[in-house]
């Protein structure tokens, strides 16, 4: 950073640039009324920005940003008063201070100021971005009692580590208080999001204390939620960029595409924040929307980041630049995962597609492959094999939709033989996988398929999604030694 430039907080955000939108709001007079695990990238690009624009019309919708292990947040924004540039990527950017985070924790540090802020009466939302392992759940989506953090935390509820036990026991709080629960809000990339935690949650509570668990059946939503706006990772073209624009210092600004969606399940009931005022969709039909951005939009990057770093492209851009490769996502989006689909009322599903396909051409965007790569254990199972399953279910060829599976073997091959980690809950069980390899399509399939975590029994025994499997890995492996010097 220019040394001479003042960096962004309370006191030099009203010298900023005109360009820039400034909070419309008194931060002074914000209340604390929502508590958020997971600040990362996405969370203060999507909630935070929806919640910015509620503060300008009601103050009691301020958040407590947690997170449960790092203090790379803190660090950054602590010294900003919690106030960060989000940049909107479109033919024309533009950036906008986002002024709703008005407290960031550090969980591991101070546990206690976060059960305080849980069991506050002013509280009346959880929200969660901590990506699909944060929600320790088994490869059949129960909450995972094996699982080292659950472990540890039923062991010792009132000292927890996952975001579960967070909030299990600040529920626990507010039940020994008399005080309404708080609804918690799950907003990461899981179907039935809010259903898989809620079923979490009160199997935690109940090995805590049953009439807890009771209540929370009774009293707490658990909204289902759809999130979406692309959000590349920040990077230092983005730090320098905010600043010429903003004219101030900015260590960890944010930036998206300018589309943004939220759709939530109209569950919330009297006292809840007016989301419908600032663009959120409240619909009793979130199943619809959820599936159709999981399977069509998450499927199709986690697709492309496979396929395209196997054919050495670096980006969305690229990958979808591929003629091949755009044929390729074109067909698996109308042929294979649309038929799986039931369209929420007003959505044309095809004109979707043709928009999401836009989406990755957007020229502004620099989307490395490699971060939609992180995760794939987590994340196939509900982009790409719930489609598996449906289309098996209905007699249909799943030969395409092998592909993106497939690549993600030969992908993990590739790093190994690199040398290179991958970033992945699973990354020793994987790669001891792949040290064992046969070395023949057929041994190899079978070896990535033995993992029970990622592949359910039924789906590992079809014969069907095998020989599919086998031929679109053996394809692929013309592809694979191209990983090679990929980011
Ligand atoms: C991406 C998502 O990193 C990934 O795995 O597929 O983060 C994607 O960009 C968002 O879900 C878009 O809403």
């Amino acid at each position: 950073m220019t040394p001479s430039l003042d960096r962004l907080s309370s006191g030099s955000v009203f010298g900023a640039s005109p360009r820039v939108q400034l909070p419309a709001y008194d931060r002074d007079k914000v209340e604390i009324g929502v508590v958020h695990f997971g600040p990362g990238a996405f969370h203060r690009a999507h909630q935070a920005f929806y919640f910015d624009r509620l503060l300008e019309s009601d103050p009691r919708w301020g958040i407590c940003a947690v997170s449960l292990k790092s203090p790379g947040v803190r660090d950054a924004l602590g010294p900003q008063d919690g106030l960060y540039t989000l940049a909107q990527l479109d033919r024309e950017t533009s950036f906008r201070v986002i002024g709703s985070i008005l407290e960031v924790l550090v969980a591991p540090e101070d546990p206690h100021a976060v059960f305080a802020r849980l069991a506050a009466p002013q509280t009346r939302l959880v929200t969660l971005t901590v990506t699909e392992k944060g929600y320790t759940l088994t490869g059949e989506g129960k909450l995972d009692t094996a699982h080292p953090d659950i472990v540890h935390d039923l062991a010792s509820p009132g000292q927890p580590v996952s975001a579960v036990g967070y909030i299990v026991e600040g529920l626990r709080r507010r039940f020994a208080a008399g005080l309404a629960p708080y609804a918690v809000v799950a907003c990461d990339n899981l179907a039935d999001n809010g259903w898989r935690l809620k079923a979490a949650v009160i199997a935690f509570a109940q090995a805590v204390d049953p009439a807890l668990a009771a209540w929370i059946e009774a009293k707490a939503a658990f909204p289902r939620t759809m999130v979406d706006s692309i959000t590349p990772a920040t990077d230092d073209a983005l730090r320098a960029r905010v600043q010429a624009a903003t004219g101030l210092a900015d260590a960890w600004p944010i930036q998206r595409e300018a589309f943004t969606q939220w759709v939530v399940e109209d569950v919330l009931g009297d006292g809840a924040p007016d989301l419908a005022s600032v663009g959120v969709t409240l619909t009793d039909d979130v199943r619809g929307f959820e599936r159709a951005k999981l399977r069509l939009l998450n499927g199709v990057h986690s697709t492309l980041a496979y396929a395209g770093l196997l054919k050495g492209h670096e980006t969305v851009f690229q990958a979808v630049g591929d003629p091949a490769l755009e044929a390729l996502a074109r067909d698996l989006m109308v042929q294979d995962i649309i038929p799986t689909l039931t369209a929420p009322r007003g959505l044309d599903l095809p004109a979707y597609a043709e928009a999401i396909l836009d989406r990755f051409r957007n020229p502004e965007i620099r989307h490395l492959l490699s971060q939609i790569a992180w995760d794939g254990s987590q994340k196939l199972p509900f982009r790409i094999l719930g489609t598996v399953k449906d289309a098996l279910e209905a007699g249909r060829s799943v030969e395409r939709l092998a592909v993106p599976i497939a690549a993600w073997f030969q992908f993990l091959k590739a790093r190994a033989a690199e040398g290179v980690a991958v970033t992945d809950p699973l990354a020793d069980r994987l790669l001891a996988v792949v040290q064992a390899l046969p070395g023949e399509a057929k041994g190899d399939v079978a070896a990535f398929l033995a993992v029970e975590a990622v592949f359910p029994a039924q789906l590992a025994a079809d014969d069907r999604f095998f020989d599919a499997l086998q031929k679109a890995y053996a394809d692929l492996d013309l592809h694979a030694g191209l990983l090679a010097g990929a980011a």
